[in-house]
């Protein structure tokens, strides 16, 4: 069971990890904040949350292990052997779990919160109905609980856009040298993290869970976005999901 938020971007990351890697698992999606009710009865806060059996997996980082653990080929795996490279995509993934993950999702509240309806469609979706109801009915509670939960106050955006920027150069300057993938020539979890945890600033197509498409944006966010998606490290990632997301036809259309 992968419990989740069905859009957020650290549950797309070990979604995608663990559809990639083959391995089978059950999607339980909840409301923002609502989803504590769920992950607190394994002791856990965050999702995305796995549970198989006795095993609880609280972050994204140990599914994505998992999922590299039961990769039903070596070209599904996303986790280097040699020990050099392996240390080098797990330290790209923490970067961008640490930055990009908690940058990109400020930013792209601080255009949804004020313009919620732009995002309440897709919130509601993949939730049970009750949940659903709620939000619907109440959805200056969701942005309450989630400007509270994230700190997201008037200098948010400024912040969070150097922030975004800051890890968008630091990819171009790795990708400099003309290589196709950050660690070694097959994708890794330095890739996929990198392009899941920067979907709320580029809106890939192929993104796996409920998002608006760009169009649906804000006015003066879909701007960003589209000048984001034309930046080196930006094109990079809507790459990496063109070419490493199974298209959401071959999922069953999540959205
Ligand atoms: N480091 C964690 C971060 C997960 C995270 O921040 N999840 C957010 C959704 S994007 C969440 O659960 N928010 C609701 C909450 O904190 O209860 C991971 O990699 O799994």
């Amino acid at each position: 069971m992968l419990f989740t938020i069905p859009f957020s971007h650290f549950c797309e990351k070990a979604r995608w990890a663990l559809e990639y890697a083959g391995v089978a698992f059950e999607e339980r999606g909840h409301a923002p904040g609502l989803n504590r009710i769920a992950t607190a009865r394994f002791g856990g806060t965050t999702v995305p949350l796995m549970v198989r059996g006795s095993m609880v997996l609280s972050d994204s980082t140990a599914i994505v292990a998992l999922a590299d653990r039961e990769a039903a080929s070596r070209e599904q795996r996303l986790l280097p052997d040699e020990p050099d490279a392996l240390a080098d995509a797990l330290a790209l993934e923490d970067r961008f779990d640490r930055r990009m993950g908690v940058a990109s999702r400020a930013w792209a509240y601080s255009y949804f919160l004020p313009e919620l309806d732009t995002l309440l469609p897709y919130v509601v979706r993949g939730i049970p109905p009750l949940q659903a109801a709620l939000i619907s009915r109440f959805p200056g509670a969701l942005a309450a609980v989630v400007r509270r939960g994230l700190r997201i106050g008037p200098t948010t955006r400024a912040w969070a856009r150097t922030r975004i920027q800051e890890d968008l150069d630091f990819v171009s300057e790795r990708l400099a040298d003309g290589r196709r993938y950050l660690v070694g020539e097959q994708l890794s979890t330095a890739d996929l993290t990198f392009a899941a945890l920067a979907a709320p600033a580029l809106f890939p197509e192929e993104y796996g869970g409920p998002l608006p498409p760009i169009e649906a944006l804000p006015r003066a966010m879909g701007d960003e976005v589209s000048a984001l998606r034309d930046s080196v490290a930006g094109a990079f990632a809507l790459r990496i999901y063109r070419d490493h997301r199974r298209s959401k036809a071959e999922r069953g259309a999540r959205r």
